[in-house]
């Protein structure tokens, strides 16, 4: 039999845990001391429905850190090295937070409320405790809590149409990245385009347990004849769409520069943000890269001139594109110059081409197979 995780408080259930356990979820990952679902049919019929339908993803795991106070914007500007300085009301920014060499701490998405109050949606690391770290350290007047706020991604091309069956035609005005307090059942949310894929959709911050349980069944009422399903981030649609993820394309070992997040990093402006300084002098010696593989092979080490060269961090197969699809950190003196290296699996060496991250599959003329 196969060993199963044993269910205590400190896991933290969310308003849709039933949800999802009655949809027959397969398999989760931990994430945040929670639990993520990865698979409810399987990873392939997971990815072909995200891609063709509507998915209701649990993605409770994206905990909210809340800085609340005067000092609000200050917090928020130490830790991460992109200028927020001109961020609107509703705005969400994708942001690296990093310590004071410049290494990672997470990648949250940042969410201004007001001036005074901004959530970060974070990924998988203890953003909270570095917070109030800060904050004390700093003598910076806030508060820093993780609020009872549960995400709930509605994700695929047919996203928008069964929103607006539920929150109203206004869904369709919220830009990319900006969100809307919406009413939901007489309770304002937090609604926004965004979510961990790229075929399109919206998270609402559930903030309320029942209804957050019932916002799940309407989804799923209200979608019948979209074949809404419920779904998760799908390993094979995000590292087609070079979505990065913390813990394992990138970690505490690495930066921003290493990572492909340079686009995230305000190195002019003016900003009093802990890693500016060694963002400024950093030399980068190695880099994120995509690599894409003929066949389905899943090794390690990546290796040029019989030297080991770096390692893969995530990889998949793309049943879309037919080809071992993969995130690999190298170092520049194995890539320079170089348009394919070499990746040892259990069927020995097999070669791989180097590809800029996200993967641009035209470019690489690389053919699309349907279904
Ligand atoms: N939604 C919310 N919280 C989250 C995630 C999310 N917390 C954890 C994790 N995901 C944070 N990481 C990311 C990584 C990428 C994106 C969002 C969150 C993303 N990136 C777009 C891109 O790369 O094209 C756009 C970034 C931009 O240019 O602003 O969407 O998914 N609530």
């Amino acid at each position: 039999m196969a060993a199963e995780i044993s269910i205590s408080r400190r896991l933290r259930s969310t308003p849709f845990t039933q949800g999802v356990t009655d949809h027959g979820v397969k398999s989760y990952t931990v994430y945040n001391n929670m639990l993520l679902p990865t698979v409810f049919r399987s990873l392939e019929e997971d990815y072909w429905h995200l891609c063709e339908h509507v998915q209701v993803w649990d993605v409770s795991v994206e905990r909210q850190v809340e800085i609340n106070g005067p000092d609000a914007f200050n917090l928020i500007q130490l830790m991460t090295p992109r200028d927020l300085s001109k961020a609107q009301v509703g705005q969400c920014f994708y942001v690296p937070l990093c310590d004071e060499d410049g290494l990672l701490i997470n990648d949250p998405i940042a969410i201004k409320h007001s001036d005074n109050l901004w959530w970060l949606s974070i990924a998988d690391s203890d953003v909270l405790l570095w917070a109030k770290g800060l904050a004390t350290g700093f003598c910076l007047d806030v508060k820093v809590s993780e609020p009872d706020v549960w995400p709930l991604a509605i994700q695929g091309p047919k996203a928008e149409e069964l929103m607006t069956r539920v929150f109203g035609e206004s869904v369709r005005d919220i830009r990319f990245f900006r969100s809307e307090m919406m009413n939901y059942s007489g309770t304002e949310m937090l609604v926004a385009r965004s979510g961990w894929s790229k075929q399109g959709g919206f998270e609402v911050y559930v903030n309320d347990a029942a209804l957050g349980s019932q916002l799940w069944d309407e989804l799923f009422e209200k979608g019948a004849d979209l074949n809404v399903g419920p779904g998760c981030p799908n390993n094979i649609e995000r590292i087609e769409s070079g979505l990065m993820s913390f813990g394992n394309d990138m970690d505490f070992k690495d930066t921003p520069y290493e990572c492909d997040l340079e686009k995230y990093v305000s190195v002019d402006a003016d900003i009093k943000s802990l890693s500016i300084e060694a963002l400024r002098k950093h030399n980068s010696t190695r880099e994120l890269v995509g690599l894409v593989l003929d066949q389905e092979a899943t090794g390690l080490t990546v290796i040029q001139n019989d030297m080991p060269i770096g390692e893969i961090r995530s990889q998949t197969w793309s049943p879309k594109y037919k080809k071992q699809l993969a995130f690999a950190m190298l170092d520049f003196a194995g890539t320079e110059g170089q348009t394919h290296v070499l990746v040892c699996t259990d069927d020995g060496l097999v070669k791989a081409r180097i590809a800029p991250i996200p993967f641009d599959f035209d470019a690489l003329e690389i053919t699309a197979h349907p279904k």
